[in-house]
């Protein structure tokens, strides 16, 4: 990297196109692997960073360090969707999303403040080095939740799957949600979803976690006959969200 490109890129203008890295990736996975209105907002903001980017990558002014200060701040108010994909790094979608907002806004943040000093002071930007760090970290992220992915991803055999009650996660609900089930019948859940879910039964002890693209057979032959409330525990708040009811027939 030559002396202008290092000038050039400051660390606040390298943690908004990280930002609006995420905001990309979240765009294309509602636009070609899931039919989600939910990935919208996140897609939208992703078109205002990348403006807000450019912006003070030209621009590198005061007013526009603030702007940038302000975005790094909205972006991080989105971090609580994908929280629960840091933990995950067999959803590389989630993982790769919430790493690259961390780090995004960390940059965004630390760099727009240090860079109003610096144009107080006018002294000359930093940071190559954290920022080559940051991007190596961010790939072996990328590896590591695409092979957790790709290592933890199980199937059903099909003849099973036939004799089996399906139920299918999708677009953060299972479907159906009212579930009814023999005694002895094996229940199958699948994960059509680009993010984890699991099947929790809480009070019986039953809980599978369910990968991206995964398909699991959940053991219920403890079960009386009866009804029983199902969450998946990523994705219910309050009581709301993925929630279903399991009926035990006897
Ligand atoms: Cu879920």
């Amino acid at each position: 990297m030559n002396d202008l490109t290092e000038n050039r890129i400051t660390n606040q203008v390298f943690g908004l196109a990280l930002l609006t890295a995420t905001g990309l990736l979240m765009l294309v996975v509602s636009v070609f692997l899931i039919d989600d209105t939910d990935l919208v907002t996140p897609a939208v903001l992703s078109i205002v960073l990348g403006a807000v980017t450019y912006v003070v990558w030209r621009f590198d002014a005061t007013w526009s360090a603030g702007l940038g200060l302000v975005v790094a701040l909205a972006a991080a108010s989105t971090v609580f969707y994908l929280a629960f994909g840091i933990f995950q790094p067999f959803s590389p979608i989630e993982f790769v999303a919430g790493i690259l907002l961390m780090i995004g806004f960390l940059f965004a943040l630390v760099g727009g403040v240090g860079s109003l000093i610096r144009q107080r002071r006018g002294s000359a930007p930093g940071g190559a080095r954290a920022r080559s760090g940051a991007l190596m970290f961010i790939g072996v992220a990328a590896v590591v939740s695409i092979a957790g992915f790709l290592t933890t991803r199980s199937t059903v055999d099909a003849a099973l799957a036939s004799e089996a009650v399906v139920v299918d996660m999708q677009n953060f609900a299972f479907e159906p949600e009212d579930v009814t089930i023999e005694a002895g019948r094996r229940l199958i859940l699948t994960n059509s979803d680009a993010f984890a879910h699991d099947f929790t039964l809480d009070t019986f002890d039953i809980y599978t976690h369910i990968g991206p693209g995964s398909e699991a057979i959940v053991d219920v032959s403890s079960l009386a006959p009866g009804s029983y409330p199902f969450v998946c525990s990523l994705h219910v708040f309050d009581g709301e969200g993925m929630i279903g009811t399991l009926t035990v027939e006897g």
